[in-house]
């Protein structure tokens, strides 16, 4: 079980979880808020074309990141497997992975889907405080995930495993780790 996808509203605790799943699994976490939070910090171009998406709570245009995330998934670490965190995040972008796969001859083992009210999400982002946690781009990124990213539970029917998010960070660890080996 080494390609790895996690889904969930912002909030849902994506990245918080990749960080001890990725070290249990033994695969890079690959998230692509923090490489597009990277680029934005280290002021390249790419940083500036994306910094107004992010901080719109709007998703970066399909092209940019397939392209950054292809590229990422070229690097040597990748090739026994990932954990991919928030990508992707529609259709499009499931596509894109999907054949990037193919023709390597390899598939998705899982997609991991965080279940969480939107409620508790908007209470755990105001607490955040990052950037792009105020809560009418809180309110907005909520509305994107229902409409363009949600669809994808349905895409992955096949290897979806629901995980019930709200908790201790480690409980929901091992949530998806027996979810992972059952
Ligand atoms: P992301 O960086 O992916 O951010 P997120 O979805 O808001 O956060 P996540 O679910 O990882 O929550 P976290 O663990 O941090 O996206 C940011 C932006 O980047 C997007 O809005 C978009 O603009 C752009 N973007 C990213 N990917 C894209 C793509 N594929 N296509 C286009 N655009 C893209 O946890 C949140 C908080 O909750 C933390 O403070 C944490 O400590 C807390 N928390 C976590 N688990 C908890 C628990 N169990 N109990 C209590 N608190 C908990």
């Amino acid at each position: 079980m080494t390609r790895v996808v996690l889904v969930g509203p912002p909030g849902a605790g994506k990245g918080t979880q990749a960080t001890a799943l990725s070290e249990q699994l033994g695969v890079p976490h690959i998230s692509t808020g923090d490489l597009f939070r990277a680029h934005i910090a280290n002021n390249t171009e790419l940083g500036q074309d994306v910094k107004r998406y992010l901080d719109a709570g709007q998703l970066v245009p399909d092209a940019v990141t397939n392209a950054m995330v292809t590229e990422r998934l070229a690097q040597p670490d990748a090739e026994g497997g990932f954990l991919l965190d928030g990508f992707p995040r529609n259709v499009g972008q499931a596509e894109v992975l999907g054949k990037l796969l193919a023709d390597a001859g390899d598939k998705l083992d899982a997609v991991i889907e965080f279940r969480v009210e939107e409620d508790v999400v908007v209470e755990r982002l105001l607490a955040r405080g990052r950037a792009d946690d105020t809560e009418a781009v809180i309110r907005h990124r909520q509305q994107v995930y229902r409409d363009e990213t949600a669809p994808l539970l349905d895409h992955y029917r096949g290897v979806l495993i629901t995980v019930d998010a709200v908790g201790d960070v480690a409980e929901i660890t091992g949530r998806v780790l027996d979810a992972l080996r059952a």
